[in-house]
């Protein structure tokens, strides 16, 4: 039921909306769909986040409306705000040093998630884990309140429903992920056009470690388990940031017989961070909580301190003990 959310929205004026670390289209595609919505019933909307909005995203947000969070720089934000929205995540440290911040401040919290693995933090939340993107429950919320779904947030709601839906794949997409995708091309999404902006724009460097990468990927459990891994060096090599490299969890998936997917990519401070996918047979968040990450049945993360090389001995071994026990 949005009645509660909806009652409480309609009586806030100065409403800050924030997401999640290493936001993805769907953190960024619900906070500008909510964000245009609530501006046009007249409020002063700000969107803050902990990191910035990768290059690859930007064209999400043309109008500039996300800003990167700095404590002196949004004092007056926070303390003018009466109510907070965090979409795509359920835990206040996910959302980095903003979250820390915004916990503090006396305001309404509003929560708008779809992940299995919160804590209850919000005064009004509507979590459902049951939808592929926080994108589709943005779409209902503002649908629900009567708001007209402009082309700009129809392609919003676009990027991150199909991003978060592996395109439509993931177990979760349903046959109302579909209906939305229908009322968001009505509204002026543009598939063939959201597609190449995301995919289709890499530079030489990128798509040549690609190569590299799908030469590495090494099998486990009689080929039901594919790893592989990128060290610092080689992104060096490349010149390439890890925050482009979104897309290479899926790699080793390519493969026949392939349960569970792992990409491991080496960070400056002597961690890994460490995305885990799986075909759906397998959940591979309760391999992220294992590691102290977190995530869904078929798409999950974590990551982890350590030497490249010990992370990835640690992480096979307890896949295998998961992909093992699984064929119980
Ligand atoms: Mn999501």
């Amino acid at each position: 039921m949005w009645t509660p959310i909806i009652t409480e929205l309609n009586k806030r004026q100065h409403i800050i909306i924030s997401s999640h670390i290493n936001p993805d289209c769907d953190a960024l595609g619900s906070e500008l769909a909510l964000a245009y919505h609530l501006k046009a019933m007249g409020k002063d909307v700000s969107i803050l986040n902990s990191d910035p909005v990768p290059p690859t995203y930007q064209f999400l947000d043309p109008d500039n409306l996300i800003q990167l969070y700095a404590a002196h720089k949004h004092a007056a934000a926070l303390a003018q705000a009466d109510a907070i929205i965090v979409v795509d995540a359920s835990v206040w440290q996910r959302l980095g040093k903003a979250g820390n911040d915004l916990s503090k401040i006396k305001a309404t919290i509003i929560c708008i998630d779809h992940h299995p693995d919160g804590q209850p933090f919000a005064d009004f939340s509507y979590v459902d884990s049951d939808v592929v993107a926080t994108g589709e429950l943005i779409f209902d919320l503002i649908t629900a309140m009567g708001g007209e779904i402009t082309p700009l947030m129809a392609q919003a709601l676009y990027a991150a429903i199909s991003t978060d839906s592996g395109n439509f794949r993931f177990p979760k997409t349903s046959p109302r992920t579909h209906r939305i995708i229908a009322e968001l091309l009505e509204a002026g999404a543009e598939p063939a056009k959201v597609f190449k902006l995301l995919y289709e724009q890499q530079s030489p460097e990128l798509v040549h470690l690609e190569g590299e990468v799908l030469q590495n990927i090494q099998l486990a459990a009689e080929g039901q388990l594919a790893t592989v891994g990128i060290g610092l060096d080689t992104l060096q090599k490349y010149h390439i940031q890890t925050s482009v490299l979104d897309g290479f969890s899926n790699l080793p998936q390519k493969i026949a017989g392939v349960k569970v997917a792992i990409f491991l990519v080496e960070q400056a401070d002597n961690r890994v961070k460490v995305s885990f996918r799986s075909d759906g047979s397998v959940a591979v968040n309760t391999l992220a909580a294992h590691f102290g990450g977190g995530g869904h049945v078929p798409a999950a993360g974590a990551t982890i301190t350590g030497a490249l090389e010990d992370v990835t001995r640690q992480v096979i071994k307890a896949a295998e003990e998961l992909v093992e026990n699984g064929r119980r």
